[in-house]
């Protein structure tokens, strides 16, 4: 297949360019480095050290053979966007491109702003070039488990039948996101829906959980082919941050009581959904809903299992939730449809965290241990991310 990442410069969509090139697909990726200038604004960086995309691709292409494409621009420019679509005429895009963090999209007015038309615009953009380049294009876009909240009742995989007064009918799942992030996702969610129902595409909407690990095979081959491992309060995701702490000797930050459930996924079983979704693809008109998660935990168990495996003492502190959260909710999920197409999960186990403290070990010297603490307040309309 010919595979365009969207986003395939970031923490997720470069190991992905790299494990469908690998197996054999045609690969272009596609990035504005937004993600690099967030860094920028914040005053920190990844925990490993990143080449630039161009280096990643020639190491690539010279440690395999294979070559993979490489687009410079933005996807809320709808010329660059169709330009793209065209020139390199995909079977499949996948769609990475957003800013991805909750934090930031809740630091004020204008990084909430900047998160929902980064992520709303580009979107329908692609939708848009989808439709009037070629309609047969599979549209595989990252959408979040934060979509749906934590409702008081399970989680189906997008769709539920309800009964009504008597009536029934197959409606999207209803969904209660807890930041402007995750409320971005919800909008791109119904705006595929739609294209889907109107114009006939194909999409897999990939509801995904908290991801962590840093390598996977093919990351692995090199240094120089390393992705991102960010460990500061905006970026860093819970169990990466609390693997980098737990080394740095500092207290795991257990945000409020810590009986919150996420659903979690190793890097390794990302990659391997979206081969198994790009080649599966949803029948034209469908709008295909998978919940991306191999397990959920609470935060606490989270902290827990880092503590029993860290050479180290390893404590905990319990700050004010910043979020505005739930604790202590059901959280029961559907997760099914990826396992049916043959996904084999790594579960959090004690191996997948020591490989993680080797990394962490040898490039602890790189961290600054003030952007752990978290600044963003979500009861706050303007915060500070000035570190
Ligand atoms: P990331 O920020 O590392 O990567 C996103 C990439 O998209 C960046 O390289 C960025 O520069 C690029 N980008 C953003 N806006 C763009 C635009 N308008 N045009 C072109 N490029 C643009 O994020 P990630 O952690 O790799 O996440 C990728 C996707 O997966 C996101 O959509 C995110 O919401 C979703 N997701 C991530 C996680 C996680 O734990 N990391 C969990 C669930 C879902
Ligand atoms: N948390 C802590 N301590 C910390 C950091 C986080 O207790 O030091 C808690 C948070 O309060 C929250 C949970 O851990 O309850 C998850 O937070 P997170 O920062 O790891 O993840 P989140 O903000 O939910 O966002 C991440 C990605 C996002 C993706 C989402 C998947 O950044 O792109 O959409 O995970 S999900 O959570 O399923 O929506």
């Amino acid at each position: 297949m010919r595979i365009l990442v969207l986003g395939g410069d970031g923490y997720l969509g470069w190991p992905t360019a790299l494990h469908l090139s690998q197996v054999g697909h045609e690969v272009a990726v596609l990035d504005n480095f937004a993600r690099r200038g967030y860094d920028f604004e914040m005053g920190v960086d990844s925990l490993v050290p990143l080449e630039t995309l161009q280096t990643r691709i020639r190491v690539w292409r010279d440690l395999t053979g294979r070559d993979i494409g490489c687009y410079a621009g933005d996807l809320t420019d709808a010329d660059f966007t169709y330009h793209v679509v065209r020139g390199f005429a995909p079977d499949t895009i996948v769609h990475f491109a957003e800013q991805r963090a909750a934090p930031y999209s809740m630091v004020d007015r204008k990084h909430a702003v900047y998160t929902q038309v980064n992520n709303v615009v580009g979107t329908l953009n692609v939708l848009y070039a989808i439709a009037e380049i070629n309609p047969g294009i599979h549209l595989v876009k990252l959408g979040t488990m934060g979509e749906y909240g934590t409702p008081n009742i399970d989680i189906e995989e997008g769709w539920i039948e309800i009964e009504h007064k008597g009536r029934k009918d197959r409606v999207l799942y209803p969904k209660r996101p807890g930041s402007y992030y995750h409320l971005s996702k919800v909008h791109d969610s119904h705006n595929i829906e739609f294209a889907c129902r109107i114009w006939g595409i194909r999409a897999t909407d990939l509801n995904q959980g908290v991801v962590y690990g840093q390598q996977t095979p093919e990351t692995a081959m090199d240094d120089r082919l390393a992705t991102r491992y960010d460990y500061d309060a905006v970026f860093g995701t819970v169990l990466n941050r609390f693997v980098i702490q737990s080394v740095l000797g500092l207290p795991l930050t257990i945000y409020g009581n810590g009986s919150q459930t996420r659903g979690i996924i190793e890097i390794r079983d990302t990659v391997r959904c979206l081969q198994l979704a790009c080649e599966n693809p949803a029948d034209r008109g469908e709008f295909r809903v998978f919940n991306q998660m191999t397990q959920s935990l609470t935060i606490t168990e989270m902290a827990q299992t880092i503590a029993r495996v860290s050479p180290d003492k390893v404590t905990v502190t319990h700050l004010d939730n910043p979020r505005v959260e739930e604790e202590g909710h059901h959280y029961n999920v559907v997760h099914s449809g990826l396992l049916e197409l043959g996904l084999q999960p790594h579960l959090l186990s004690d191996t997948l965290i020591e490989s993680l403290f080797e990394i962490t070990k040898r490039f602890a010297y790189r961290v600054r241990p003030e952007a752990m603490t978290p600044t963003v307040d979500w009861r706050k309309s303007a915060s500070q991310i000035s570190l």
